[in-house]
């Protein structure tokens, strides 16, 4: 048990802390002192809990109010006016839909999966509450895979058996010993590892400061120069963005022709190198895919491709694969392409070799520790009549298309005719491509309905809004280290609730209670109950690995922290060394046990955009596309350096990143000058779909022709009424397009898409993204 110093014990997506209360309001904060990588977004939760633009009371869209679902103008939706309502009324309305719903159109009619990052908290989680209500009113319409590895998660389950984005990784300590050459291959630890899903542990950057003290060679493989690259002092080789599966083909190339493969290797554990290698040598299609053809089409020279093979086959080589090169149109190719690569390395299985894809997120590698694990309360069962589930990133255009049929992972989904949309702990406006059209999309619901402590521009494009509280008006716990399960913390409230705001719990109860399903929501519990029963069992578990704690009681008075003890033995875990030392009793999920190079079961599917090798396609959109000639930049989304997603947006962290007030816009000095641009200058980037303003930094740290924009800030059209109006605040979404990755895993493709920049000439404007709208 760890101790708390100075005050009141809580957790969040950036860290465990300490806040500081004086008369009622949150005032400070101070990192837990076992944290070895203390984030700054911990500093925001004071202004997280007063936010100016805190939703303070139940609302309801007045077009909606006075034309109920049938006549709700739902075309104003993100501009009506807001009217005031008590939480009973608020209630009734939205159970007398779902009651309603579910009588006359099924719970394929209700759109609930509700997808996003919410809160920390086992208790008090957002999505798996609603779902809980819904599965106990009558079930709902949930969504499949997530936008984070829509494409890496299916691929990788066909090519080694398992997600593999989300296992853990070889131990820290053992990739410190043993690896020689780290390659970041689009990943960009420093930055991505400080917030994780559950709290994090931060030992991801302790590793990454090991390496770079002992002198390990790393290479970052980034259109961008990285802060991670920075940090490390990596050698920075930058491609044109979206062309990392020729390049990881080239280098197989070389690999092949200068015999540094391992057929061994190869011939043991894994199937259809040979139908690859015929690919390679371009026996079908008579192009030799030779490092020459990889450097034309990444703008990569060949040497340097040719060098990154000889240096990869000769040292004991870490492949440390980010995820935004699989946010991509044919984004399935990437992670299959950085296997087939690791294997014919053939360096699988040993100690600090082979390929890793979660060291940058949550800390995988981490070691495990020994001890309890808390789980969370459940969504329940679903109901026998509940509808298949739809790619989460094919919402739109499941909006758009009632019984429309796509492809999906060898099956058909087909869109049910969606009424109602439930969003809980998510910010839909963000999250998902193409803005503008999500906006029309968004008109076709009846009802919409938001759980959310901020008005969020999906909050905005609601019908109903619950004001919600957020983590530090509520009790709760939650495990520290997603990998890890190192901590386990309290989260005690720090300050009441604010305004009229109330938890998702009550929330849910509340709607239960009036669907007539309030007992089995809240199985008879209240917080404190819910709580003990979660900590109990953790606590039996502790006590089978012989770790004692003390009863729920006396841990929630003391403002104390679990952190359970490490085995030696984990520190080091080689990911694949049990499959590698005996693969016959150690197989992999996959049809044939083995790492599938070619897989029978993706070419029986009979893809065009998804073959049974992995294959270089050109994207929907790139710097040699038709629509290049229009729009010549190649635009990188990568993740916010002071936000999670949209998270924290409207807080004073943005002074660090803001420029001209707008999310900051990153220019090759080349392109900037050709536009006459400089830095500070506020820029309109646009396309086809949308354009949004930016404020321009200008550096040599992107490679010339890309722009960089980070995802996450809030979407401000300057004039709601007009489709595509320019975007105040700059969502880069409104420039991404909205199609899946391919046939197989229709994962997002938010990483991708070809834009033009000019000096912003415009009248000025106001940013109100983060403005509370008329009527709240
Ligand atoms: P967040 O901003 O974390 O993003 O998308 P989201 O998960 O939707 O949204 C969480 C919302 O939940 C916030 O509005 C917050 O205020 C609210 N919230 C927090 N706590 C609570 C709570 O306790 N209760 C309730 N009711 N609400 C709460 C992230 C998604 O974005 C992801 S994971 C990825 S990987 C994608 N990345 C990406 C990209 O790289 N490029 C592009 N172009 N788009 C992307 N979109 C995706
Ligand atoms: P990204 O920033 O999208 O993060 O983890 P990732 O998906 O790995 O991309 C990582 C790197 O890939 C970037 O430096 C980007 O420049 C590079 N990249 C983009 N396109 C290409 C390309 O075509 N080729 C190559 N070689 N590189 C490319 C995201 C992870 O991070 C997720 S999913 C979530 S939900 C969390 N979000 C998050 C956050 O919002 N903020 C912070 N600070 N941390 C976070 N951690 C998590
Ligand atoms: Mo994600």
């Amino acid at each position: 048990l760890r101790q708390a110093q100075t005050g009141i014990l809580t957790a969040a997506h950036w860290g465990a802390f300490e806040a500081i209360v004086k008369d009622g309001k949150m005032v400070d904060v101070k990192a837990i002192s076992d944290d070895p990588y203390p984030n700054e977004l911990i500093t925001m939760a004071p202004y997280q809990v007063h936010a100016e633009n805190r939703i303070k009371y139940p609302m309801v869209r007045k077009g909606w109010l006075e034309g109920g679902p049938a006549n709700s103008q739902p075309e104003l939706r993100g501009r009506d006016e807001w009217v005031r309502v008590s939480w009973d009324k608020a209630l009734t309305l939205v159970s007398d839909q779902i009651a309603r719903l579910q009588k006359e159109h099924g719970p394929q009619s209700i759109y609930a999966g509700s997808y996003g990052w919410k809160s920390v908290g086992m208790l008090h989680n957002s999505r798996t509450l609603l779902q809980r209500m819904m599965n106990l009113s009558g079930g709902f319409l949930g969504y499949a895979g997530d936008y984070s590895t829509g494409a890496a998660q299916v691929i990788m389950s066909h090519v080694v058996g398992s997600m593999e984005v989300y296992e853990q990784q070889t131990a820290w300590p053992n990739v410190i010993e043993n690896s020689q050459l780290v390659i970041l291959w689009g990943c960009n630890p420093m930055i991505t590892l400080k917030n994780s899903w559950n709290v994090p542990d931060h030992v991801g950057q302790t590793g990454f400061e090991a390496l770079k003290k002992k002198g390990t060679r790393i290479i970052s493989i980034d259109p961008v120069h990285n802060d991670s690259a920075k940090f490390v002092n990596a050698q920075w080789i930058a491609p044109r963005p979206y062309t990392d599966t020729a390049m990881l083909i080239g280098i197989a190339h070389t690999l092949l022709t200068e015999k540094l493969h391992n057929p061994d290797f190869l011939k043991t554990y894994t199937v259809g190198f040979d139908k690859f290698e015929a690919y390679l040598m371009g026996q079908d299609d008579g192009i030799v895919k030779d490092a020459n053809w990889a450097a034309e089409v990444s703008g990569v020279d060949a040497d340097v491709l040719r060098q990154l093979a000889r240096d990869m086959a000769k040292n004991r080589t870490m492949i440390m694969g980010g995820w935004g090169i699989q946010r991509q149109h044919h984004g399935e190719q990437q992670h299959w392409m950085l296997v087939t690569v690791a294997a014919m390395l053939g360096q699988i299985g040993l100690p600090g070799g082979g390929f890793g894809f979660s060291y940058h997120y949550s800390s995988g590698g981490s070691p495990t520790a020994k001890g309890g694990i808390l789980a969370g309360i459940s969504a329940g069962n679903s109901p026998k009549n509940t509808p298949t589930p739809i790619p989460v990133a094919r919402i739109a255009e499941c909006l758009m298309n009632p019984g429309k049929t796509i492809n999906f992972n060898g099956a058909q989904v087909t869109y049910p005719d969606v009424k109602m949309v439930y969003v809980a702990g998510g910010n839909t406006f963000h999250q998902h491509q193409d803005t503008n059209a999500l906006v029309k999309a968004f008109q076709k619901p009846e009802t919409i309905v938001v759980n959310e402590p901020y008005w969020t521009a999906t909050a905005k494009h609601a019908d109903i809004v619950f004001p919600t509280t957020t983590s530090y008006e509520r009790n709760d716990l939650e495990m520290g280290g997603d990998y890890s399960q190192l901590y386990v913390f309290p989260m005690h409230q720090c300050v009441p609730p604010q305004f009229e705001s109330r938890s998702d719990f009550d929330i849910f109860a509340g709607l239960s209670e009036k669907l007539g399903v309030q007992d089995a929501f809240t199985e008879g519990k209240d917080e404190t109950q819910w709580l003990k029963s979660m900590y109990d069992d953790m606590k039996t578990q502790a006590r089978a690995a012989r770790v004692a704690l003390p009863p729920f009681d006396m841990f929630w008075e003391s403002n104390n922290y679990v952190r359970f003890p490490v085995p030696e033995e984990n520190k080091q875990w080689v990911r694949f060394a049990d499959y590698r030392e005996n693969p016959l009793l150690n197989p992999l999920g996959t049809p044939s046990g083995k790492i599938e190079i070619y897989s029978d079961a993706i070419e029986k599917m009979g893809y065009e955009d998804c073959k049974g090798i992995p294959t270089w396609m050109p994207p929907h959109e790139w710097y040699k596309g038709p629509e290049a000639a229009k729009y010549p930049l190649s635009l990188n989304t990568a993740h916010p350096i002071n936000r999670l997603h949209s998270q924290l947006d409207n807080t004073p962290l943005r002074k660090k990143y803001a420029v001209a007030d707008r999310e900051a816009i990153l220019i090759h000095p080349i392109d900037a000058k050709t536009r006459g641009i400089s830095n500070g200058d506020l820029v309109r980037a646009f396309n086809d779909r949308g354009q949004i303003l930016v404020g321009a930094v200008v550096t040599e740290d992107v490679r010339q022709g890309v722009i960089r924009i980070s995802e996450g800030a809030w979407f401000d059209p300057a004039d709601p009424a007009t489709p595509g109006s320019l975007c105040k605040n700059g969502n880069v979404n409104c420039l991404t397009f909205d199609i899946g990755s391919s046939s197989l895993a229709q994962g997002n493709c938010g990483q991708m898409a070809q834009v033009e920049i000019e000096k912003y000439q415009g009248p000025a404007l106001t940013n109100t993204a983060h403005a509370v709208p008329a009527g709240a």
